[in-house]
């Protein structure tokens, strides 16, 4: 088990960013200095930044970090480009971060790595994106690796990432990904990697959740966890696990490291080293059916146990007696009033609550799917008058040309559909002018788009570009990873959305402002 320190990676890095953007590589070697000391073996290197000469950055930094610090590094960038410039003149073997199984991909990058003798991490994913399943996964991790066999890349030199997905919208993967790592390591031989801390992404408590699947994919034999160093917990699990697969041998360097340190779990309670690692003691469940949040408006004030009943299921995300409890709604009560006086107060007050801290992303997505079961009925409902939703408020989401990654998206799209909006998904990766037709065909006044990767920040500044040059009625709001309120406001778009429960406020305030 080696360690890939994550931390030369701006997204989300204030610092890191400023560092990048002034040229302060000696910002860079700090935090490649603090990684080793910590115990990395080996360093990412991620330098994308929408606005930056990327080629020219990624080669400046490898250089400077290769004649500072000794350790291996990882050329982390979605640019052929980049990484070529870096690996042609990089003393040693680096390993190339990342080809997936796209055609396009691996014409671009397996000949790279076979020409300059680099070793390659293979993304199991291809032209229909990420397969949900163990079986789904390998397959894909089989095609890379006989892609690179054909072309003269030896299996010693190819590493394979499973893809972490994050629980909180994907939570039937977790154990598919561990799964999936054991069938490649047993049936391809190859070795493994993993972006760990991905697992967490809108959990409280994130490095208990990460080191948790850190030792089970551990167990099914991760070789090269990518994750932050300086955190002690990855570190103790990484260590304690090198006595259980002997590469720690005879349990000297756990020894050396554990035998006199306190264990906050295990010392007398009351003792400090006890109080430092005390987690805070499970809440009893807060009793949420005890008052209504939502003030019952006149429309439904004949019914307002029922309503009750159901703005609670909303908040507390118990779908299951949803489609019932909607049911005797209906008896009596308006759709469209249940929808309006109901559904979407509960939601926001869901939204609230989220902003506030006080829930977390698992817990937005149950009530999403509370109010997905109660709409289900009041389609059902409302039959051929169903029209009567469809009011004009459509919102096409996309994630841009060349972006992968859609967790955002699906997260927006959900929650928007359960306000009652029309959404049109087109999808990844998708052109511009594929927007745009669909924009001007089904006369979309509101696009959300999304980006996750530094490198696809243009493409998102081309399709706002396109759209308010050929639609200039029609609403920008963008939201992702490396955006930030200035950068989108730099790109012109007309509103940054920090996650989506904030998109459906712009959405209502922007439908409002237009008159629908
Ligand atoms: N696979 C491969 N390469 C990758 C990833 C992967 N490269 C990028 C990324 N995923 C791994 N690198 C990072 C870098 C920074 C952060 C996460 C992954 C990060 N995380 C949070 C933070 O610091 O706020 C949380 C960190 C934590 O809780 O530990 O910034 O999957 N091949």
């Amino acid at each position: 088990v080696a360690v890939i320190g994550e931390r030369i990676n701006p997204t989300g890095k204030k610092k890191l960013k400023a560092a990048l953007r002034s040229g302060d590589l000696d910002y860079v070697i700090g935090e490649a200095v603090t990684q080793r000391n910590s115990g990395a073996d080996v360093l990412d290197v991620n330098v994308g930044l929408p606005e930056l000469d990327e080629p020219a950055m990624l080669s400046a930094v490898v250089e400077k970090l290769s004649a500072t610090v000794t350790l291996p590094l990882v050329i982390d960038s979605s640019s052929p480009d980049a990484i070529e410039r870096v690996v042609r003149s990089y003393a040693g073997k680096p390993l190339i971060n990342s080809v997936n199984g796209k055609r396009e991909s691996l014409d671009a990058v397996l000949p790279l790595a076979k020409k300059y003798g680099c070793a390659v991490i293979g993304l199991a994913l291809d032209e229909s994106g990420i397969p949900p399943t163990a079986e789904g996964r390998f397959a894909v991790a089989e095609k890379i690796v006989a892609e690179a066999e054909r072309i003269g890349i030896p299996r010693e030199d190819i590493v394979i990432d499973c893809l972490v997905m994050a629980v909180a919208t994907n939570q039937s993967e977790a154990m598919e990904i561990v799964k999936a790592v054991s069938l490649v390591k047993e049936r391809l031989g190859v070795r493994t990697v993993l972006g760990v801390s991905n697992v967490s992404f809108g959990i409280p408590q994130r490095s208990l959740l990460n080191s948790t699947f850190l030792a089970a994919a551990l167990g099914c034999g991760l070789d090269f966890p990518i994750l932050n160093p300086s955190s002690a917990r990855y570190m103790d699990t990484v260590h304690a696990f090198r006595v259980l697969n002997m590469q720690d041998e005879g349990a000297v360097r756990y020894i050396e490291d554990y035998a006199n340190a306190s264990d906050p779990y295990t010392a007398p309670a009351g003792t400090a080293a006890a109080q430092a690692g005390t987690l805070p003691q499970p809440q009893a469940s807060k009793p949420t059916d005890a008052a209504c949040p939502i003030v019952i408006p006149e429309s439904l004030a004949h019914a307002s146990g029922e309503v009750e009943n159901v703005v609670n299921l909303i908040i507390s995300g118990r779908k299951g007696p949803m489609g019932e409890m909607t049911e005797k709604l209906l008896a009596s009560c308006d759709a469209l009033d249940v929808v309006n006086g109901a559904f979407i107060p509960a939601l926001d007050v869901v939204g609230k609550k989220f902003d506030a801290g006080e829930f977390f992303l698992p817990q937005l997505m149950a009530s999403a799917e509370a109010v997905k079961a109660g709409f289900d009925v009041v389609r059902e409902h409302m039959g051929e008058s169903g029209a009567a939703i469809d009011d004009g408020r459509s919102i096409l989401v996309a994630t841009v040309k060349g972006d992968i990654h859609d967790i955002g998206k699906n997260i927006v799209k959900m929650l928007l559909e359960n306000y009652g909006y029309r959404v049109i998904d087109l999808g990844r990766d998708v052109d511009p002018s594929e927007i745009l037709r669909v924009v001007r065909e089904q006369n979309v006044r509101l696009v959300g788009l999304s980006a996750l990767m530094t490198t696809t920040v243009k493409a998102m500044e081309e399709t706002i570009e396109l759209l308010h040059r050929e639609v200039p009625g029609c609403s920008v709001f963008v939201g992702g990873a490396v955006l930030t309120p200035e950068y989108a406001a730099q790109i012109h778009a007309d509103h940054y959305s920090k996650d989506a429960a904030d998109s459906a406020r712009y959405a209502e305030e922007y439908f409002a402002s237009i008159g629908l």
